[in-house]
This record gives structure tokens, C-alpha cells and sequence, in this order.
């Protein structure tokens, strides 16, 4: 269970007047299960660097996966606004959590679903929206992360196969996948998206470790020595950079819905504890410093949730444009990692410890800030939009 009561998550303009019963339900089901599932074994989990225990098929079990792919796919057939609100559900729990619906749903569901073949659809599909397939997305590399343009994989066509040679970087759940879905050049020097599979002779997956951040989800590297792939895993219906770009379009929308739910267990756990904790003989919410930074707190938290849900109703029209998603990602994750730093303060000495979210929250958010593109290159998607100057 959460530390505080889940009635103080905060509502403050109102904005479930916005949202159908359908979507109140949904993410009343998903915060329930976050509370049950997430809660109590999360520390434990970011602590140890281990993974949570069957993640991938309890998401699935709750429709976290893939839930805008249509249901004759295995996914739930929902709207953008109810992907949102499952992804601030379960960074609510942890980044780790979203992290991982966010790669199977938009980096590897995605692709397949809007750049695959029938038979690929079928084929995975199903497997990946029930958790039963673990999905991977190789678009980052050694040498190429902001700049993937660049990148250096690549694949010749052998006539009967392809062989394809390089390596990905800071891959999502690469030691767990069954399948990643990797962007790599061919001859041409075009971009083409290629599924390679666990099994493949000469493909790799070695864990990283030691990281400080996001603990409770595995990252590693795909490796690919004269890895043979047949000729039907290759995505059919995309070609350049626009591929990998448009999903993570999709992943970088519920990373701003994402990063409010982590916002939010953090303000309402320093709400709840500055209301217990007396100092000078009174509780410390009682002065005005502790105040200014909880009054500061639900304004930024209430402008995302505005932000996000703006983008949603645009998404489900189809009007939402990558620069709008660009505005949304660096401004609300940069909004969660202050509140985190901020609301630990808070509880003081007590901030540091494991039985409370914020350290954990903080830590995650680094990657958070660097990852579907830094806060650095975010700005500059805006810069360029508005002067009509590439300033990369
Ligand atoms: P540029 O010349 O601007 O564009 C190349 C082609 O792509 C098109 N395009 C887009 N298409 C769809 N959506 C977008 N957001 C797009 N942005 C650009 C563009 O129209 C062009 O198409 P065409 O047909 O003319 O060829 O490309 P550039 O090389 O100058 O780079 C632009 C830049 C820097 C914005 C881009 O490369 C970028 O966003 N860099 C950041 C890289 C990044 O975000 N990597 C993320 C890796 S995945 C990840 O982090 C997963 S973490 C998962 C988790 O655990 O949650
Ligand atoms: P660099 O590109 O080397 O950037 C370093 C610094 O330089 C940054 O501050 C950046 O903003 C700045 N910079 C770069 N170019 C410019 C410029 N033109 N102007 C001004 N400043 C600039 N990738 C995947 O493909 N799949 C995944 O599943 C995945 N998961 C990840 C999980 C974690 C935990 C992490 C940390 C990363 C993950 N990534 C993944 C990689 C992530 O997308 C990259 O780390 C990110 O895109 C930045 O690339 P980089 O780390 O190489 O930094």
C-alpha cells in the first residue's frame, strides 16, 4: 500500500469531468493493482537490482500492454487518454514499471502493428500484449544516441537472408527479451526496422550493471555477429528514421502522462508526512516554507495533467504533432525530478530511506531525463520549430 490514502491524489481543476467512466475505471483498476502488486515489493526490487518477479505477465493480465492495438491483436483496443492514465498509474509505482509497458506497448507493439507484415502481426502480437513474448527496441548505439541518424548497424541481403552486424546500446529488458526489434541500415544506407530473435546464432544480450538509476528494470546490450535473419522479419512497410522517430513519438506521450504519477507519489507522501511530523511543537506543514513547496507542487502537477490530457484528446483526433509530444516529454519530466529532489527535503533525514518513494523516484528520473531523447534535445526540437533553424 501506498503511505498515504489514495483519496488525497490530487484532482485540483477538476479533470476527471474530462475522462469517461471507461477511463476512471481503468485507471482506478490499474492503481489498485499498483498498490497491491507494486507497492510492497518495489524498495526490495530497486534495492537488490532485481527484477520484479513475472512483471511482464501481470501487465499483461491487467491490459497494460499494447492497450490502444486493436483486440483482434491482443490488445485492448482503448484510446490514447486511457494509455496515458495506465502509464501514470504505474510510474506512480516506479519508472521501471512504465518503462517496461511503455517498450512492449509503443517501442515494440507499435512498430509491428504499424510497420509489420500480417503474418508478423499475428505472429507476435498476441504473445507480446499478454506479457507471455518480452519485446526489446534497438535504436541506440556505443558511438549514435542522440544523433541515431548516424548509426552504425547495419545489414547486407545474402540473397536467401539477411546478415546483420553491430550493436545496440542501453536496451530496455535486452537480457530478458524474446525478441528486439532493431533498426539498422542496409546497403542503400536506409534505415529498415529487422526482428531478430533469442536463438539466432551470433545474437547477444549482456546485462548492465551497477547503475544508480532504475534499479528494478533490466538494461543491457544486443550484440549481433553475422547474425543470419530470415527475409520475412523484416518490417515491410517503413523506410528511414521516421521509423524508430514515430514510435517513440508514442513512448515519449506516456512518458509525460508517466512521470505525473511518480509527481504525485511524492507530493502526497510529503503532504501526508508534513501533516504528521511536529517540530517546534507543531506539524511542520504548519510553516510557510513547507507550504510554498506543496502549494508549488500541485500547480506543476495540475499544469502536466493538463498539458498531458490536451495531448491525448489531440492524439485520439490525430492531430498530435511530434513537437507537441516534444514540449510535453521534457516539460513534465523535468516537473517529476524537481518535485522528487524538492518533496525529499521534506521528510528530511527520513528522505533518504528506502520505506519512502522519493530517493528511488529521483534516481529513476535521471534516465527518465535522458531517455526517448535528453531535456537538452527535447529544447531543441522546440528551437527549431520556432525560428526554423536546426541548431543540433
Ligand atoms: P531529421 O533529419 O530531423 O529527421 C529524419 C527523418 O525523420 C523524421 N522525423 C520524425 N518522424 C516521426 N516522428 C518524429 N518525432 C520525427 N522526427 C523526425 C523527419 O521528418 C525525417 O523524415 P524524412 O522522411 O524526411 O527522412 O533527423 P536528425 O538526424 O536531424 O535527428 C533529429 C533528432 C535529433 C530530433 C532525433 O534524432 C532525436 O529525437 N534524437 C533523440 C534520440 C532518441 O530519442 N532516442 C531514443 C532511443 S529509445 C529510448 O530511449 C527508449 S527508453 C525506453 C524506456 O525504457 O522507457
Ligand atoms: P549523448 O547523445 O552522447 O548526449 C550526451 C549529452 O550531450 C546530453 O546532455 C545531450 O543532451 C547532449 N547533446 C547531444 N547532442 C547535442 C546537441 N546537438 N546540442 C546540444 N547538446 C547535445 N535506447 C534505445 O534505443 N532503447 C532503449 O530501450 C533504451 N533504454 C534506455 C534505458 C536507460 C536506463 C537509459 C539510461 C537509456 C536508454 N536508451 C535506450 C538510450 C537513450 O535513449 C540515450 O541514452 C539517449 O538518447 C541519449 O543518448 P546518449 O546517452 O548517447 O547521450
Amino acid at each position: 500500500m501506498s503511505y498515504y490514502p489514495i483519496h488525497t491524489i490530487p484532482d485540483y481543476f477538476l479533470l476527471d469531468d474530462l475522462l469517461t467512466e471507461e477511463h476512471k475505471l481503468i485507471r482506478q483498476s490499474v492503481r489498485e493493482w499498483v498498490n497491491s502488486f507494486i507497492m510492497p515489493q518495489i524498495d526490495d526490487a530497486a534495492q537488490h537490482h532485481k527484477e520484479i518477479p513475472n512483471l511482464m505477465k501481470e501487465l499483461g493480465s491487467i491490459g497494460a500492454l499494447g492497450p490502444y492495438i486493436p483486440e483482434e491483436y491482443g490488445g485492448a483496443g482503448l484510446d490514447q487518454i486511457s494509455y496515458g492514465l495506465i502509464m501514470q498509474e504505474l510510474e506512480r509505482g516506479d519508472s521501471a514499471v512504465r518503462s517496461a509497458a511503455s517498450v512492449q506497448s509503443s517501442l515494440v507493439m507499435f512498430p509491428i502493428y504499424e510497420f509489420g507484415s500480417e503474418e508478423q502481426k499475428r505472429k507476435y502480437l498476441p504473445k507480446l500484449a499478454s506479457g507471455e513474448m518480452i519485446g526489446s527496441f534497438g535504436l541506440t548505439e556505443p558511438n549514435h544516441g542522440s544523433d541515431p541518424g548516424s548509426m552504425e548497424t547495419h545489414f547486407k541481403d545474402m540473397g536467401d537472408h539477411f546478415l546483420l552486424n553491430g550493436a545496440k546500446m542501453w536496451i530496455t529488458n535486452a537480457p530478458l527479451c524474446d525478441i528486439a526489434v532493431v533498426w539498422a541500415k542496409g546497403e542503400d544506407g536506409k534505415v529498415r526496422g529487422l526482428i531478430v530473435e533469442r536463438g539466432m546464432d551470433g545474437f547477444t544480450t549482456p546485462e548492465t550493471i551497477n547503475k544508480w538509476s532504475l534499479r528494478a528494470s533490466k538494461t543491457g546490450e544486443l550484440v549481433f555477429r553475422d547474425v543470419k535473419i530470415p527475409k520475412e522479419n523484416i518490417l515491410p512497410n517503413v523506410t528511414g528514421l521516421k521509423g524508430p522517430l514515430s514510435c517513440l513519438n508514442s513512448a515519449r506521450y506516456g512518458i509525460s502522462w508517466g512521470v505525473i504519477g511518480a509527481a504525485i507519489d511524492c507530493y502526497c507522501t510529503a503532504l501526508q508526512y508534513s501533516k504528521e511530523r511536529i517540530q517546534f511543537g507543531k506539524p511542520i506543514a504548519s510553516f510557510q516554507l513547507q507550504q510554498k513547496k506543496l502549494a508549488e507542487f500541485l500547480t506543476e502537477i495540475t499544469k502536466a495533467q493538463l498539458l498531458s490530457w490536451r495531448l491525448g484528446v489531440l492524439k485520439n483526433a490525430h492531430k498530435a504533432t511530434p513537437v507537441q509530444i516534444s514540449m510535453a516529454k521534457r516539460n513534465n519530466v523535468k516537473m517529476a525530478i524537481d518535485i522528487a529532489r524538492e518533496s525529499r527535503q521534506i521528510l528530511g533525514g527520513m528522505g533518504i530511506m528506502g520505506e519512502f518513494p522519493m530517493m528511488r523516484h529521483a534516481a529513476n528520473l535521471e534516465s527518465v531525463i535522458t531517455y526517448e531523447g535528453t531535456h537538452d534535445v527535447h529544447l531543441l526540437i522546440t528551437g527549431n520549430d520556432i525560428t526554423g533553424i536546426n541548431a543540433f
